[in-house]
């Protein structure tokens, strides 16, 4: 039994639109947010500030809000801008 060009075609077509829409679903962007832009007037930031809607953006947030209490050297349960920055200048 032989595979028909078309189907072939059409098995090809179906493969790249499934790779597609995961590459469009994985669209966030790949670095983090500036400080400012997450604490804004404030000179903390606090955990809950990171919303689901804010890792889906910035899937690196993801990681620094499990790895919160590493990033929080002084253990105050807020980042300052110098511990944020300290976070996210290093590779994780
Ligand atoms: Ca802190």
């Amino acid at each position: 039994m032989s595979i028909s060009p078309r189907l072939t075609l059409l098995t090809l077509a179906l493969v790249g639109a499934a790779s597609f829409s995961t590459l469009a679903l994985a669209d966030g962007d790949k670095s983090y947010p500036s400080f400012k832009s997450l604490a804004g007037s404030s000179k903390m930031i606090d955990r809950d500030i990171i919303t689901p809607a804010l890792e889906k953006k910035y899937p690196k947030l993801e990681g620094l809000k499990s790895h919160w209490d590493e990033a929080d050297m002084d253990h105050d349960g807020k980042l300052n801008q110098k511990e944020y920055d300290d976070y996210v200048s290093v590779t994780h």
